[in-house]
């Protein structure tokens, strides 16, 4: 039997979608999107396609061809993924192009058992080629604090043996994906319960979504394990409820971008020769998602190792370097995360009130971001807090998060991305927040320089909102029950 097909994804023109219409409508309401029409001026959609809608594989090799690249192979199954290799985009072309010209009988019998069929998945490209500039961001998916931060610090800074690893593959979460027809990917969620955006720069996917509210029918009893191909033969004794779910289904053509809300699990096929730009990401709308999939992590690794806990000399960072290890980051890396970006969020506000009176209230069009960005982090820091999650988070001062040129760094990128998104004429001068310092930001009471729990993020914001007048009806605005609403939707 195959699969239950309950719909298709909407399409929309990019160009005629207001910011304001695609936040209202698909990232608060986490639901997917396929929109057309943001990819007219991209270098890549020149330089990376022939005339004929095929990839130009050479164009890659003469001018990337000494990147170091991680390839899966599409038919070799690895725990939950598809095996990986590394290789050099030079003899991945080679391979593909080899491919290619062997006679369709030879193709057919590689391909029947996915033998040979390799995928290059997750190349850095932003950041191994900056100065190349392939693609702008949409201003729909500009609002990025995960890549916004990583420009500037790394997510996981304990030293030891997952540092290596951790710099390569986590360095940024915008990526490359090139692979010919019939390489796939198997059905998953994404890293972290991030948004993601998918845009084809040439070829054709087809795309298999299963909404947060029907995840569990793709788990097996014990909710450890799910499906890893959604066509194969899908054992019922293994896994009862997957017959009963009801998938949406896209087929996603050249310049089309595919929105891909948090927690959605997702299969796809390349149905052409295909080239596409994906980049993950999180904001104030699928914050409580990203904190509720480490807490659950975190569970998962702490019973993990239960049975060691007894001979164990420090039980606790052992699950924090195993939660780091397994899903990119502990709780003090989220904790850290979530004080540089709430003091930049709140240097912003007080910039802007200072600048401009007129901005004083919390519900003005320029402050309006920023409170609802504060609310969020208040609203997890408060969920942090009921599981006591602060005991294991390690202590921040906020005189050196402040002092450090990398915060400032984080300041400046956000507040130019504030201005592009929302279309705000320049109201600090960005040297401004070079000149910031302790002692002339009032709105830091003295008494919370340390920072080691959730609590005193959440007095800050608390005192950050006092003190500047924001207008605290705000925050008991319609804005935050959508996050309740969020939280409840469904499982991760
Ligand atoms: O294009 C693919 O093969 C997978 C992309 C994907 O899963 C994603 O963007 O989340």
């Amino acid at each position: 039997m195959g699969l239950k097909i309950g719909g298709e994804l909407e399409r929309i023109n990019g160009k005629e979608l207001s910011y304001k219409d695609f936040v209202d409508n698909y990232l608060v309401k986490n639901q997917p999107v396929v929109l057309t029409g943001l990819m007219d001026d991209w270098r890549a959609c020149k330089d990376w396609v022939f005339q004929d809608g095929k990839p130009n594989l050479p164009f890659f090799s003469t001018h990337f061809g000494n990147s170091k690249v991680q390839v899966a192979e599409c038919g070799k199954r690895e725990f939950t993924d598809q095996k990986r290799v590394e290789m050099s985009v030079s003899n991945f072309v080679n391979h593909w192009l080899a491919m290619s010209t062997k006679d369709s009988t030879d193709i057919s019998i590689c391909q029947e058992n996915d033998e040979s069929l390799l995928y290059l998945k997750d190349w850095h490209f932003v950041k191994e080629y900056p100065e190349y500039v392939a693609y702008t961001t949409p201003l729909f998916f500009r609002d990025d604090w995960l890549n916004l931060y990583l420009n500037s610090y790394n997510m996981h800074t304990d030293p030891g043996t997952y540092q290596e690893t951790n710099e390569i593959s986590c360095s940024d979460y915008r990526f490359v994906y090139m692979g010919a027809k019939g390489t796939w990917t198997p059905l998953h969620a994404d890293v972290f319960r991030s948004y993601s955006w998918s845009a084809n720069v040439c070829g054709k996917k087809q795309w298999h979504f299963l909404s947060p509210s029907q995840c569990h029918l793709v788990f097996d009893r014990n909710l450890k394990n799910s499906v890893y191909d959604i066509f194969d033969d899908v054992p019922e004794a293994k896994f009862p409820g997957f017959k009963k779910a009801i998938w949406m289904e896209c087929t996603q053509d050249r310049n089309e971008i595919i929105f891909v809300p948090s927690g959605w699990y997702h299969q796809v096929q390349n149905m052409e020769d295909t080239i596409s730009i994906n980049h993950n990401w999180f904001n104030a709308h699928n914050l409580s998602y990203v904190w509720k999939l480490l807490l659950k992590d975190y569970n998962e690794a702490k019973e993990y190792i239960e049975d060691i806990r007894d001979i164990c000399e420090d039980f606790e960072s052992l699950c924090q370097r195993n939660l780091a290890a397994n899903t990119g980051m502990n709780f003090s890396d989220f904790f850290s995360f979530m004080i540089r970006v709430a003091f930049a969020n709140m240097i912003q506000l007080y910039l802007n009130v200072k600048n401009n009176e007129e901005h004083m209230r919390g519900s003005s069009p320029r402050t309006q971001p920023l409170v609802l960005n504060l609310l969020s982090i208040k609203k997890v820091c408060l969920s942090m807090k009921l599981v006591d999650a602060e005991n294991r988070s390690s202590l921040l001062d906020v005189r050196e998060v402040l002092k450090d040129p990398l915060f400032l760094e984080l300041c400046r990128d956000m507040e130019i991305n504030y201005q592009m998104i929302h279309d705000w004429e320049k109201c600090s001068d960005t040297s401004e927040h070079s000149r910031i310092n302790i002692d002339n930001l009032e709105f830091v009471d003295s008494n919370l320089f340390n920072m080691s729990c959730s609590e005193h993020l959440i007095r800050i914001i608390d005192y950050v909102f006092s003190h500047l007048a924001v207008d605290s009806s705000f925050e008991n605005s319609g804005l935050v029950s959508k996050f309740v609403e969020l939280d409840t939707s469904g499982i991760l």
